[in-house]
């Protein structure tokens, strides 16, 4: 039984095999499969002539240029995806039936694509926003879908504002700016004006929403769903993924700097993890709810403004994801990929959630526009990897060719197929909840108190974390021209905490409120990113490297970090070799120009920089960042005098030491930190 599901693994690659062509070493043809004489000049009456109609290979090449882009994604435009895999630890049964979350030996793959939710397709990735998160699981029961993003709760409560939101969050219509950023007064004054942003926002001004890297955040379903067993009994649950690297974020001025440095940071640093064999992991958490604790909690379980906190209702982990492989073709699967929500397999099903039922009509409708008709499933990317079969026929781009005359159903031409099947055979039979109510446009009471989690969120953080999410504010509605909407920002903030809004409004020039906060003293630790794991693994080292560096110092640390997992990457004053006092010699990855501080987790400056004053200067003026972005930076024995006159002072995470092991060592300890925020910086 399980040999013939994990086919399914390699099913998917087998499928999507099918459709990858290389045109390496073929004859150029048309798309009629015509042979190509001359490609560079177009059929012309005379060398020096007027162009002639008749030139059928410049009108189809021309013709299918001008035709070669769809509509970007009116959110999430700006993805990168690649493929995976996904197993669960044991099974599910007791929760649902699910067949992919079964049986421990079965291999499913997954497709996923990461986003960001605001900019462009061409916008820079290091903005501050939420991140899509869009996981498609191949199943053989057919696709499910888990569409979430890396912040567990919404801006708003109903499906019917989304229009709004994003209309307000999107580069103002009159001048179309700014690109992919909150920082403006439509989307402010929405804040205000809708104040059940007030949690989000909390989550979008603190430091997950700038990311260290796609393997590094927290993904969340944000709604919540069912899951049902074989018996019919269901529960809540809440969906989480959890990086196995833990949560790690970029400080705001460095991710500034890295949207100019290198738009393209993020599918950068998943696209070369992928190459090096640093496969992404994710571990799939549950929070399950029985359902009669619906109403055991200060809140409404279906408001997707609310998290439940994990002490209160723990995360089970049950299996885990890896991205193993690459796309090969942008467009045909990371642009042309569908996800849906509503994309369900028995055994999972839907919630109340005013937000949730909205996506389940949007998903379908906005491919409809974007993916150019109904016929999107067909595209290899979105294919399921079991059968598919039903009374569906044309439409633009249609590609299977349905035999037969039938197409309607019922009927006794075909025997009455394709067939319905049971739910034992494994039919989808939508969950049984009891419904009945008056139709009412209103916002349910229980959906009413915008401001507990807000406060809750604010409690939990750690000082640092606490300073950005100050810095953030004054950053964002310092960028605000209304002095009103500014002035409404910071007196709805003051129902969270003074703590928080009084700097606020004293940098932006507002009125500090005289009177606030909010009664909440709880806090849940699992909110805050300085409890997260930390591991040094696939950490970006920048090691400034000059001529006649001393070989055995050099080349021991580099053995020690690349055994610890680091990925220490040579800066030089030009690229080629360069050479130790003993002749070894080292491969310059980047130079001063190429490179900057800010794409770095680390930098280090070892030796042989003694003859070049350039050399020092440069180095300098990379540490120097560094230490100011709270990143380990270190010396080696020879590189010492250098750090020392670039400026940077001892401290938390300046790591220098006499001996070369001892160095290598705890400079991977303090990698593995992350950023060292207890540095005095003045
Ligand atoms: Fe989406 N969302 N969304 N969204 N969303 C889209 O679908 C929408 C929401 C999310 O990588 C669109 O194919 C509505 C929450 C992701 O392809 C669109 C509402 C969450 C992606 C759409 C929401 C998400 C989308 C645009 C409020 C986290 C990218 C293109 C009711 C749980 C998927 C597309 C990808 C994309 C509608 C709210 C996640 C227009 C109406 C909440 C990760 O259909």
């Amino acid at each position: 039984m399980s040999n013939e599901r994990s086919v399914n693994v390699n099913g998917k690659q087998e499928q999507l095999e099918q459709y990858r062509a290389s045109d390496e070493g073929q004859k150029m043809t048309t798309n009629q499969g015509l042979k190509i004489a001359e490609d560079e000049f177009s059929l012309k009456a005379g060398e020096r002539g007027p162009t002639l109609l008749e030139d059928f290979h410049f009108r189809e090449k021309m013709t299918h240029f001008d035709h070669e882009r769809i509509p970007e994604r009116v959110v999430h435009a700006r993805g990168f995806a690649a493929h995976g895999e996904f197993q669960v630890y044991e099974s599910l049964r007791e929760w649902t039936k699910a067949r992919f979350l079964q049986d421990p030996s079965v291999k499913t793959p997954v497709f996923v694509r990461f986003s960001t939710v605001a900019g462009s397709r061409g916008s820079a990735e290091t903005v501050r926003d939420a991140r899509g998160f869009a996981t498609k699981f191949y199943t053989e029961e057919g696709n499910y879908d888990l569409v979430g993003n890396n912040i567990p709760v919404f801006f708003i409560q109903d499906a019917i504002k989304f229009p709004d939101l994003i209309h307000a969050l999107k580069p103002e219509p009159h001048h179309e700016m700014p690109q992919a950023a909150s920082a403006h007064d439509t989307f402010w004054d929405f804040v205000a004006n809708n104040q059940e942003s007030a949690h989000m926002v909390m989550w979008a001004m603190s430091d997950r929403a700038i990311p260290r890297s796609f393997r590094m955040m927290e993904g969340f379903g944000v709604h919540t769903f069912r899951l049902v067993n074989e018996q019919g009994k269901a529960h809540f649950v809440k969906f989480h993924w959890k990086p196995v690297l833990g949560v790690h974020s970029l400080v705001w001025d460095e991710a500034q700097k890295i949207s100019g440095k290198d738009p393209d940071f993020h599918r950068r640093d998943l696209w070369e993890s992928i190459e090096q064999g640093n496969f992404p992991e994710f571990e799939l958490g549950l929070q399950l709810l029985p359902e009669e604790d619906e109403f055991k909690f200060d809140f409404d379980i279906l408001d997707p403004t609310k998290i439940w906190p994990e002490e209160d209702v723990p995360v089970r982990l049950v299996g885990k994801m890896t991205l193993n492989r690459n796309v090969d073709n942008v467009f045909a699967e990371t642009e042309q990929v569908a996800f849906h929500p509503g994309h369900v397999v028995p055994g999972i099903d839907f919630s109340n959630d005013p937000l949730l039922q909205g996506r389940l009509f949007s998903y379908t409708d906005t491919q409809l526009i974007r993916l150019g008709g109904p016929n999107f499933h067909e595209l290899p990317i979105n294919r399921p990897v079991c059968p598919f079969h039903n009374n569906q026929r044309d439409g633009y781009g249609r590609q299977t060719i349905n035999k037969g005359q039938v197409s309607y159903h019922n009927n006794s031409l075909a025997g009455n197929t394709p067939a319905v099947s049971t739910e034992a055979e494994g039919g989808y039979v939508h969950y049984q909840e009891k419904v009945e109510g008056r139709k009412v446009r209103a916002r349910s009471e229980s959906f009413k108190d915008h401001f507990t989690q807000a406060a809750l969120f604010w409690n939990s953080m750690s000082f640092p974390e606490k300073q950005h999410i100050i810095q953030a504010l004054s950053f964002e509605l310092g960028k605000v021209r209304s002095k009103d909407v500014q002035q409404q920002v910071v007196d709805m903030f003051a129902h969270v905490s003074l703590e928080l809004v009084t700097p606020v409004a004293e940098a932006i020039g507002a009125i500090p409120p005289a009177s606030g906060g909010s009664p909440v003293t709880k806090a849940s630790p699992a909110l805050s990113q300085a409890h997260t794991v930390k591991k040094p693994m696939t950490r970006k080292v920048g090691v400034i490297v000059g001529q006649g560096f001393d070989d055995a110092e050099v080349m021991s640390v580099l053995d020690a970090w690349k055994a610890a997992g680091l990925q220490p990457e040579i800066i030089g004053e030009k690229l080629g070799q360069i050479t130790g006092t003993n002749h070894t010699s080292l491969e310059v990855n980047h130079t001063f120009l190429t490179a900057d501080s800010v794409l770095f987790d680390a930098l280090c400056v070892v030796s042989g920089l003694a003859e070049s004053p350039m050399l020092q200067k440069q180095a300098a003026r990379f540490l120097q960042e560094a230490y100011e972005h709270y990143k380990p930076v270190g010396a080696t024995r020879e590189g010492r005098p250098l750090l020392e006159a670039s400026g940077v002072e001892s401290g938390p995470g300046v790591v220098v030491a006499d001996q070369t092991d001892e160095f290598a060592a705890s400079f991977v300890e303090a990698v593995a930190a992350h950023r060292h925020w207890d540095r005095k910086l003045v």
